[in-house]
């Protein structure tokens, strides 16, 4: 690269220098272009107070995957350590819990394997034993190294288990619902009872179902001391974590979660779908062709 002039110094303080000679440039459009976006994005939005209006697409009475790691970040304010196994809970925490320090989450970007969760957490917590450490798994993964229940047990290690129980191999789950016309081959689990699980070994547990009871299950994981303590939180099986980018698409062709008036469309069109395919046929006549699929992505258009 060309330079047309050299400086040697410490950045920030040559940048303050450089501020007051640089002419400030109005960048209005610039920040109203983001401020579209946040708007567009803010309407598209599933986690929301629970006193507010919901988005269409949140099935009434459910505890969703995101809702569990939002009031998590809130409750711990922010400041835990957290360490995730490997799935749809995974992006949840990315999207959820927002990580202001460095070294405070602890996650496989891509390419992870499944299991690492809890003995990662383990490790985490005894390499950072004044840190509150939560280890956040699926139903899945968990299953994949639960044996290291019995280590945390006996170097009492005081770590925080969160088992998002939705029930399946989400990740691959919701794969199958968008491409594979929700062909769910091998994806739905057989699980253990989690809480039984965890005290077969000596370890408290407590199961939430619904958003009301996280606060206190939250508060008592956080008051317990010498050893570890394990939350299942039963969640929506068919939750979808957006945005989604098929495999091998740009990144620019991302699937967004529908805002209401698009999730409230498709429910229309849904429904016309299913009607004619209901009704019965009048005359001998061949029948006529299927209608073609109207959903773009995915077809039940879940959360
Ligand atoms: C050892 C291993 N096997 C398979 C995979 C592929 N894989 C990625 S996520 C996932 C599903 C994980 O299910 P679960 O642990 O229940 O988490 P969820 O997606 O439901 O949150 C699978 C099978 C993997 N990453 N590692
Ligand atoms: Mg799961």
């Amino acid at each position: 690269m060309r330079v047309d002039v050299g400086i040697v110094g410490d950045l920030r303080e040559v940048l303050r220098q450089l501020m007051d000679r640089v002419e400030r440039r109005p960048n209005d459009a610039w920040f109203d272009r983001i401020a579209e976006w946040r708007a567009d994005s803010e309407l598209r939005e599933i986690v929301r107070p629970a006193d507010a209006p919901q988005h269409p697409a949140v099935p009434e009475g459910k505890l969703l995957g995101a809702q569990v790691i939002r009031d998590l970040f809130e409750l711990t304010d922010g400041s835990a350590v957290t360490v995730t196994d490997v799935g749809q809970h995974q992006m949840w925490e990315a999207q959820y819990y927002q990580h202001e320090r460095p070294h405070s989450l602890i996650t496989s970007g891509g390419l992870g394997t499944m299991g690492f969760g809890l003995p990662a957490a383990i490790g985490a917590k005894m390499a950072r034993p004044d840190q509150e450490v939560w280890a956040i798994v699926g139903d899945g993964g968990f299953q994949m190294t639960s044996m290291e229940l019995a280590t945390a047990v006996q170097e009492k290690v005081n770590v925080n288990i969160a088992v998002i129980n939705n029930g399946f191999l989400g990740m691959v789950r919701q794969w199958q619902e968008f491409f594979y016309e929700e062909r769910y081959n091998q994806t739905p689990m057989v699980n253990p009872d989690f809480c039984k699980l965890a005290e077969a070994y000596g370890i408290p547990a407590i199961r939430v179902t619904e958003r009301g009871q996280i606060e206190e299950a939250v508060n008592e994981t956080r008051a317990r001391t010498g050893g570890p303590i394990l939350v299942e939180f039963v969640v929506e099986k068919e939750e979808i974590v957006f945005p989604m980018v098929p495999a091998g698409a740009d990144l620019d062709d991302m699937i967004r979660r529908p805002t209401p008036e698009e999730f409230e469309q498709k429910r229309r069109e849904r429904a016309a779908v299913a009607a004619v395919k209901e009704a019965p046929a009048e005359t001998d006549a061949e029948p006529e062709p299927e209608p073609a699929p109207v959903a773009t992505a995915g077809t039940r258009f879940g959360v």
